[in-house]
């Protein structure tokens, strides 16, 4: 028997296709780890290998987040003419069951690694059902080992994805996190983590920085205790780690001293917005905006780089917020910044909303990047909003602001300025495609 699975590739110039870098991702390789032994699976990410539809697979399995959406239909129309059985699951699936049902034989609401060996056997006794639906969640304890080995290494930016930990509980108005991962930090046992990283085989980039590993956890010292034993085991691997954290890392200097001691290159964190009101409205309790600048020096202090994360539109940005995010910006002397403009996830509060005062005009998922404004915003006009983006994300990746975000960093050269120069082109190359 031959499976197929594919991530579609997004319309978005950011992260998708035409961006600097290809990332890898983990849903596809879980779910050929469970796999049984006797199917031969083949992955397709469309980002860098078209798909052949006339090789004969009896099963096709397609993930998708809610920007894939549309593209994940055209592939999955395309199989399904030629009698192909498909499946679909991912985070767009929780939200819109139904609406996916439309292009898919069956579809996976939630994690999969308990359903899926279970939905296998049922297709191969012919007995596939429409909907399978994990009660609860997964116990990530039982986990077992992942297949790294079906994407093909060479294509990607050398760095190995690894999760530690699933689930949020700060359950932000904008995010899909909680709702599909659950309100609390399930944590997955050190020496386990331990055992999968010393299976991995040493990264190494044409830069020469080696073992490059992404933590892809929501908050990796979300469940402090299990934070301090991860950083305190990890250390003999001589790891370069890149993560997310929350912003109160800043006020526990003996975290981050572990943090640096286990190789801890930079961390994303979310700072959303420099207005408490629009923090305090959407629920992001760790942040402080008075404290944002002494947050940024006390974690730099540690040469631990950070990646700023904002977001454009909520209902009290006006017109202004724009030139007050620059002159934050050209003080922060952060390491890379990315920015993104309010989107509604289906499934969010957000969503709901902005649906319910009937202030969404585009349902094109497609659209829903992070870089089109879907939505009729409170104080500006969508096309202001979009214009203040472009122009925000340009000046920040301009080659004169990289020079001088970077200049005095401490953190990591060789991983943050060629990020920024990569960046740097993919943003003009966004701002082409968005006019
Ligand atoms: C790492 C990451 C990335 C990486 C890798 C992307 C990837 N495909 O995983 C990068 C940086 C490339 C990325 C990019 C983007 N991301 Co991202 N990303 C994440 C992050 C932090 C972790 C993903 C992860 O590995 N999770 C753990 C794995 C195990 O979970 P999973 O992928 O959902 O897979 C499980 C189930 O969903 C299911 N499943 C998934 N696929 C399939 C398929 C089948 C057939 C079956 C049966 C089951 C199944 O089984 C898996 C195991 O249980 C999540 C947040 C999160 N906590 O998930 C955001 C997240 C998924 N990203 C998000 C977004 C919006 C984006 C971007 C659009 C951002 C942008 N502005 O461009 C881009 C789009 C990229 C693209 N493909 O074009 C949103 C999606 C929201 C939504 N409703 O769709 C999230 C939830 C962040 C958020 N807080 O809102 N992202
Ligand atoms: S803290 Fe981050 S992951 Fe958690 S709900 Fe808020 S935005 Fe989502």
């Amino acid at each position: 028997m031959k499976l197929l699975l594919v991530t579609p590739v997004a319309k978005s110039k950011f992260l998708g296709r035409g961006f600097a870098f290809n990332l890898p991702f983990l849903s596809l390789p879980i779910i050929s780890t469970y796999t049984p032994a006797d199917i031969k699976v083949t992955i397709i990410d469309e980002r860098i290998e078209r798909i052949d539809y006339n090789v004969p697979y009896d099963l096709v399995g397609i993930t998708l987040m809610t920007p894939l959406a549309p593209r994940a239909y055209e592939i999955a129309d395309e199989f399904r003419k030629r009698g192909v059985t498909v499946v679909m699951g991912g985070m767009h699936v929780n939200a819109r069951p139904e609406e996916v049902l439309e292009h898919s034989d069956a579809i996976v609401i939630g994690e999969a690694e308990r359903i899926w060996p279970q939905l296998i056997d049922d297709f191969k006794k012919g007995a596939l059902k429409r909907i399978y639906k994990l009660d609860g969640y997964t116990n990530l304890d039982t986990l077992i080992p992942m297949k790294r080995d079906l994407l093909c290494k060479n294509k990607y930016v050398p760095v190995e994805f690894l999760e530690t930990t699933r689930g949020c509980p700060f359950g932000c108005h904008f995010c899909s996190v909680t709702k599909f991962f659950g309100g609390k930090y399930r944590v997955r046992s050190v020496d386990d983590v331990v055992r999968e990283i010393a299976t991995l085989k040493p990264t190494a980039s044409r830069f020469s920085i080696k073992n490059v590993v992404f933590f892809v956890d929501d908050n990796i010292i979300g469940d402090r205790n299990h934070a301090r034993e991860l950083f305190e085991k990890i250390k003999p691997y001589k790891l370069n780690w890149l993560g997310q954290a929350s912003m109160n890392l800043a006020k526990d200097d003996e975290l981050l001293s572990l943090a640096r001691d286990s190789g801890c290159m930079g961390l994303l964190i979310g700072f959303e917005s420099l207005s408490d009101e629009v923090l305090k409205d959407v629920g992001k309790k760790p942040n402080v905006t008075r404290e944002y600048l002494s947050a940024i020096r006390n974690i730099q202090s540690y040469k631990i780089g950070i990646m700023g994360s904002f977001i454009f539109g909520f209902d009290q940005d006006d017109e202004t917020v724009f030139d007050r995010y620059w002159e934050f910006i050209r003080r922060s002397g952060l390491e890379a910044v990315y920015l993104g403009i309010m989107t509604p996830y289906p499934g969010t509060r957000c969503y709901d909303e902005l649906e319910k005062e009937g202030r969404i005009f585009d349902h094109d998922w497609s659209n829903y990047d992070t870089s089109h404004v879907v939505f009729h915003p409170k104080q500006m006009s969508s096309d202001r909003l979009s214009k203040g983006y472009q122009w925000a994300f340009r000046k920040t990746y301009s080659l004169y602001s990289i020079y001088n975000r970077l200049r005095s960093s401490q953190a990591y050269p060789l991983f943050f300025w060629p990020m920024n120069i990569g960046i740097h082109f993919s943003v003009n190359r966004l701002v082409k495609a968005l006019n």
